[in-house]
């Protein structure tokens, strides 16, 4: 049957995925992702259809930025899952015509193959995904571009599902998502075409992450410089991993008095620095590293674990009836919690009275880690910070957001940290910072030299907080600021990211441990020429580069 996967870092032999994933998702997962992906096409060239005539479009809306967020790297692995959203496309796509075609606007002979594309039975479907994956765009840069706009409207969608789930949603975006999935459709599109809209998709990811830190700050507050424990205490305990903060607090109402303490996971860190989550005892800590690490750690962990979003690893049998899924996530086997009704919670019963039964965690480490720098912390230092740079207590910052993952040459990481000369500070943000962030690398003046600003989506706060130092230091240009940027990648949230860091007009990024592969010679050479984009070499030359030259 074969596949074609090369939408992160780890794809194999850095080129892709083509036998199994690297990341364990077979073949046929992988290729009714593919199919999934343009059926979500058909359903926006749709929507954008009725949109032109002033038409509606929630349930597709939604739609679309769930099965988006659905085929990120380590977020679902069940084959049944995508079979069956491949079939709610089909019913979605109909109710979509009849609206147009209500409307007087259907021109049937005008649609795409995606649209009009009708299985007769499961056989239709899987022969249908080995044809519409990502080599079915034969020119290279043009493959190459629409891959990135693609992969940069999952990790857009990954944000806005968060952001939707808290209640807070923005037009634009999904009318972009749909614009953007259309157009890759498009076959007259050219490469400048396509280099705009890919920019233009940096634009909207600024807009979505900006959404994003409204409703994690309104329903949550604003982040506080706060101490996390490590260790474990004596209760079983519930581990929460992903990037869900509403599933988590909603365990946290339902756990409270049962005598289980819930513990964070990997990218759920940060959730101990929000006032309205923190203020809840048995939020009891952290367990573990970062997702890359889950087979050993979720073992001793000994009881059950929720899985809100990415990243998931294929269970051992040592965990795997302790595994629970929820949302987009999913792996066959496992429990999955269904989602809320409107104006409900989830109902965590079961995965409560699971771990009640468990012993607690076996403990792996001890101690503590400090976190909260987000925009608005960093802000309210903004004084002390200027005075520290002025002085040349602070030489530079160096943004080391992202994320982790299994490569040996992710050590690079910790390396680098540990090589950074005393005077300068870490900026960090996503699960990258596990590399670095118990290396107890002190402190400048009472400022610590490694600044956690949360998740990967709160690369954002980062951002807010450069553009802010700009004005502070009447700069007139964000790459006069002393800031080197080394940035680690690994799945689609990470394109987005970065997308949104070329469109607030920050150069000389350097991203690692390697160049995405689904980037073509040409477009690479765009992107390095147009942004000055660069990769890592070793410890010793990065630090000489990043950080005595400026
Ligand atoms: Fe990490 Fe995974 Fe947050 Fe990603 S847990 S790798 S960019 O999903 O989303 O940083
Ligand atoms: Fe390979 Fe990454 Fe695709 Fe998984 S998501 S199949 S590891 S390229």
């Amino acid at each position: 049957m074969g596949m074609f996967c090369y939408q992160c870092q780890e794809a194999a032999k850095g080129t892709a995925c083509t036998i199994i994933g690297v990341c364990g998702k077979n073949q046929e997962v992988s290729n009714l992702q593919d199919l999934l992906i343009y059926q979500l096409k058909g359903i926006s060239l749709i929507s954008n259809r009725l949109r032109e005539i002033g038409q509606t479009t929630k349930e597709a809306d939604k739609f679309v930025v769930d099965g988006l967020f659905s085929t990120i790297t380590n977020a679902n692995f069940d084959n049944s899952y995508f079979l069956d959203k491949i079939k709610e496309t089909l019913a979605l796509r109909h109710e979509l015509k009849s609206q147009l075609a209500k409307a007087g606007e259907l021109v049937e002979k005008d649609l795409h193959d995606a649209v009009l594309w009708s299985p007769k039975n499961d056989q239709d479907i899987l022969e249908k995904s080995l044809a519409v994956g990502v080599l079915s765009t034969k020119d290279e840069d043009i493959r190459s571009l629409r891959e990135l706009i693609v992969y940069g409207l999952k990790g857009m969608a990954a944000y806005t599902k968060h952001a939707m789930v808290l209640g807070y949603t923005d037009d634009s975006i999904f009318a972009f998502i749909h614009k953007a999935l259309a157009a890759t459709l498009d076959d007259t599109l050219t490469v400048e075409d396509l280099t705009a809209l890919t920019l233009e998709t940096g634009k909207v990811g600024v807009t979505a992450m900006a959404l994003l830190d409204k409703a994690n700050t309104e329903a949550y507050g604003n982040p506080e410089i706060s101490t996390v424990d490590i260790g474990v205490g004596n209760n079983p305990g519930i581990l929460v991993s992903g990037h869900d903060l509403k599933d988590l607090e909603e365990l946290l109402i339902q756990t409270e008095g049962t005598g289980v303490d819930v513990y964070t996971h990997s990218e759920m860190l940060p959730a101990h620095y929000y006032p309205r989550l923190k203020k809840y005892k048995h939020l009891k800590g952290n367990y573990g590293n970062a997702w890359w690490q889950q087979n050993i750690e979720f073992k001793s962990f000994n009881g059950p674990i929720l899985m809100t979003t990415n990243c998931l690893t294929p269970p051992s049998n040592s965990y795997k009836d302790r595994l629970y899924t929820t949302s987009i996530v999913g792996f066959p086997g496992a429990k999955h919690i269904k989602n809320r009704k409107e104006n409900g919670q989830k109902d965590f019963s079961e995965i409560i009275e699971h771990a009640k039964k468990c012993p607690p965690p076996t403990p792996i480490e001890s101690g503590q880690i400090v976190g909260g720098f987000a925009h608005s912390t960093v802000l309210s230092l903004a004084d002390k910070i200027i005075e520290a740079v002025k002085s040349g207590a602070i030489r530079k910052f160096v943004v080391m957001a992202g994320c982790d993952g299994r490569m040996k040459s992710r050590e690079y990481y910790t390396e680098f940290a540990k090589a950074l000369p005393d005077d300068c500070v870490i900026l960090t943000a996503g699960c990258a910072k596990y590399r670095y962030n118990k290396l107890n690398l002190g402190d400048i003046g009472g400022i610590p030299r490694v600044l956690d600003a949360g998740q990967c989506n709160d690369s954002y706060s980062l951002a807010v907080i450069a553009l802010k130092l700009k004005e502070a230091l009447g700069l007139d240009d964000v790459n006069k600021l002393p800031i080197a940027f080394n940035i680690a990648w690994y799945e689609q949230k990470a394109v987005i990211v970065l997308l949104a860091l070329l469109y607030l007009g920050f150069k000389n990024l350097h991203i690692g441990p390697t160049l995405p592969a689904f980037l073509s010679p040409n477009v690479a050479k765009v992107l390095i020429e147009r942004f000055n984009l660069g990769t890592i070499t070793t410890v010793d030359k990065d630090i000489e580069n990043f950080v005595q030259i400026f």
